[in-house]
């Protein structure tokens, strides 16, 4: 038996121990000891029940992601043919469930006879989130034990239940106050004291709330509105609705059926490639991850706006307590009273408890004094976008903070190397780039300067996780990683204005691609005078700075988007909604006279080639110059942080799917067309497309 599996027997019950850190995934390390031990309690004449038992952090995160789509996935014993073991097993089998049950893991636990549980053990079968069903019999078992309504629930959203609720659902026979394996031996003897033997699944029928016809009707017309073009959701009722009308064996055959069509497509390939994205993002190759943090107890916050606000409530939803500064006592107590509406709207829709919002709001201390910053673990601003602002605070809080503060910056484009020299700790200082709205999106650009201290960048990470965000690490360049490619997107939105496009037109095509908005909706919510400034700075810095005139017109038009009623588009009162708007129409009609282009039709297979492959070009040199470690670092930039649709993975990974040799030959025909050296292929692009490779390996 391999040393990840530990079988021992006492008082005649048979112990199999699983113990693969970190989660206990059932690949092909794991499963042969499971056998292996499943074999011998059968065999033994002397043991007269069974129970299977993980540690008390995780019985089993579920089948090893990883193994899937290659030889191990199907090398024997399968999770299949452990689970055909336990239907036939003789004896009665104890799941002993600590800390979670998920995917298969739950799958292993419901081919077991009983199932007992340590409190607040999660209970779950989280396929759906990878874009896959449970494929190891759960979509028939569970419904045989919770019902259809609940398992549907359950297997649909891939939320998971206490062990609390799991007693209420039935899907647990007790939860063990003391020592689980204790408390699971003890139910197992009593079993076989009261000849009580093995309870099987698969023998029970899935009770289905009124009329079956109707029901699944019903299911299947709601799955279809908010599955919103994910497959798994509308294969997982099917899965469900064969267990409520086919034997067990035949619904364990449409279920893997279902499960195949599901494991083969590019959307489950996607999401699976997003789990692991987002988990590589903390590993730094030259920062172990041992590295000593810093104490964070107390935060300041200078800046008391929307992203100082939304940086705020990040701080305090994990229990750090800040000093919130601003220069006036009126943008302080507007600021506050955002802070305090956003916490009741939370409240009224009862995602908060009144008293826990009073909490929060008690954890947060406005000051009008810089001084007032002294204390502070980590100090971040979020004042106006100007170098010269910027480097005069950090003068000031470099003399007020203690030794050892963390000096952080909330700039979305400016040199962090030039802020750092400002003070005599460069050490430091990071960058912590926050998305809006601060408190929601989960995306964290920590942005690391050439000085910045190894711990300082591992306290940030750690930091990152704590507010519940996922931290990415970018090097210093003008835009990070996000926006520098946004930049790029824009720019070919503008452009293909000029050629014959309508900010509809465009917006509804990358729509369709997926994004959860186009372009020029995007940029007259976020506001388009930002961008205005920026673009002076660039244009001030680098002459060559090519794009269409076309914005610039509209912003010296003073349509900045919605904070202005109009934009790309118009607004009513009131309204967030779009209008086309026929002042914009003559300023593009005059504007496209002026630089003498007569309108073409334009399809949205280029609209979308154009903008995604500028992104994907950019993000190639984004590797390139080390900016971001590693690509799948960038498709989870774009997954948290720029509304990327989950099912093509992230611009990277979208762009090995297409297969880097066809984003090659779009961006070489690009290149000859009238922008020239903007479509220039990165090199990395180049080599990896003649290698027949991927950027993400
Ligand atoms: N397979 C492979 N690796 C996994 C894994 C899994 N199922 N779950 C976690 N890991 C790795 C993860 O990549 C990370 O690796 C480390 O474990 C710690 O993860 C047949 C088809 C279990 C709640 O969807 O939800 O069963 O970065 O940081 O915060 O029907 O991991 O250290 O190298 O997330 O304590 C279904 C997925 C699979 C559960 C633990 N199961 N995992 O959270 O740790 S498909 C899931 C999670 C399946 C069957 C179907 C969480 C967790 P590294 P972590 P955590």
């Amino acid at each position: 038996m391999s040393e990840a599996v530990k079988y021992s027997v006492r008082d005649g019950v048979a112990v199999i121990e699983m113990n693969n850190p970190p989660v206990n995934g059932l690949g092909s390390v794991l499963r042969p000891g499971i056998m292996d031990g499943l074999n011998k309690a059968a065999a033994d004449p002397a043991v007269k029940a069974l129970v299977i038992m993980g540690t008390l952090k995780a019985f089993s995160g579920g089948a090893d992601i990883r193994e899937f789509n290659t030889p191990k996935s199907t090398m024997s014993p399968t999770l299949h043919e452990i689970i055909v073991v336990q239907d036939g097993f003789p004896k009665p089998i104890v799941a002993a469930i600590g800390g979670f049950a998920l995917g298969g893991g739950l799958e292993l636990a419901l081919a077991c006879h009983y199932r007992v549980a340590a409190p607040k053990t999660q209970l779950g079968l989280p396929e759906v989130k990878l874009g896959l069903l449970p494929g190891a019999g759960g979509t028939q078992r569970l419904p045989r034990v919770v019902g259809a309504t609940e398992a549907l629930k359950m297997m649909t959203t891939g939320n998971a239940v206490s062990a609390e609720k799991g007693k209420e659902l039935g899907l647990i026979e007790e939860v063990v106050q003391g020592d689980l394996l204790e408390g699971a031996i003890a139910f197992a003897k009593k079993l076989v004291a009261e000849g009580k033997g093995p309870r099987r699944v698969r023998d029970l029928t899935v009770k289905v709330d009124g009329d079956p016809q109707a029901f699944f009707a019903a299911a299947r017309a709601d799955l279809e509105k908010s599955a919103r073009g994910f497959p798994a959701p509308l294969q997982i009722l099917g899965c469900v609705e064969a267990a409520a009308t086919l034997p067990f064996d035949e619904g364990r055959a449409e279920e893997r059926r279902r499960f195949q069509i599901l494991v083969e497509g590019s959307e489950s390939k996607a999401l699976r490639h997003m789990f692991f994205a987002e988990r590589q993002t903390t590993k730094i190759p030259d920062v172990p991850e041992d590295t000593p943090v810093r104490k964070l107890d107390k935060a300041a916050m200078i800046g008391a706006g929307t992203m100082g606000g939304g940086i705020t409530m990040s701080f305090v939803n994990a229990g750090i307590p800040v000093t919130l500064v601003d220069t006036s006592q009126e943008s302080l107590d507007k600021g506050l009273a955002t802070i305090r509406k956003n916490y009741s709207n939370t409240v009224s829709k009862g995602r908060l408890k009144q008293e826990d919002m009073d909490k929060r709001m008690a954890m947060i201390t406005p000051s009008l004094d810089l001084n007032a910053v002294k204390d502070a673990d980590i100090v971040i601003e979020a004042v106006f976008e100007k170098m010269d602002i910027k480097q005069e605070l950090f003068g000031k809080l470099d003399a007020i903070a203690k030794p050892g503060a963390i000096l952080a910056t909330n700039t979305s484009t400016l040199d962090i190397n030039v802020i750092a020299a400002a003070t005599k700790r460069p050490g430091d200082v990071i960058g912590l780039h926050f998305f809006s709205p601060a408190n929601v999106m989960r995306l964290l650009e920590v942005v690391r300067g050439a000085k910045t201290a190894k711990d300082v960048l591992a306290t940030a990470m750690a930091l990152g996780k704590k507010l519940k965000k996922v931290p990415v690490v970018s090097g210093v360049c003008d835009g990070f990683i996000g926006n520098r490619m946004m930049e790029k997107y824009g720019i070919q939105a503008w452009y293909l204005l000029d050629e014959g496009a309508t900010p509809q037109q465009i917006d509804a095509a990358m729509k369709k691609f997926g994004l959860a908005m186009g372009p020029f909706t995007m940029y007259d919510m976020a506001g388009l005078d930002v961008g205005f400034y920026v673009r002076k700075r660039r244009v001030a810095e680098r002459p060559d700075y090519a794009y269409s005139r076309i914005v610039d017109r509209v912003c010296e038009a003073g349509r900045f988007g919605q904070k202005t009623g109009k934009g790309w588009y118009r607004y009513e009162a009131g309204d967030r909604t779009p209008r086309p708007d026929p002042e914009f129409d003559k300023i593009l009609a005059d504007y496209r006279k002026e630089i003498g282009v007569t309108p073409r039709q334009i399809s949205d297979e280029e609209i979308v080639e154009r903008l995604i492959y500028a992104m994907v070009n950019e993000a190639a040199k984004i590797l390139e110059e080390g900016i971001a470690l590693r690509a799948s670092d960038i498709d989870t930039v774009y997954m948290t942080g720029y509304g990327f649709p989950h099912y093509r993975g992230g611009p990277m990974f979208y762009a090995d799917t297409v297969g880097l040799p066809k984003v090659l030959a779009a961006v070489e025909k690009f290149h000859q067309g009238y922008q020239g050296g903007q479509w220039k292929p990165a090199p990395l692009l180049v080599k990896l497309a003649k290698e027949g490779k991927g950027f993400n390996g």
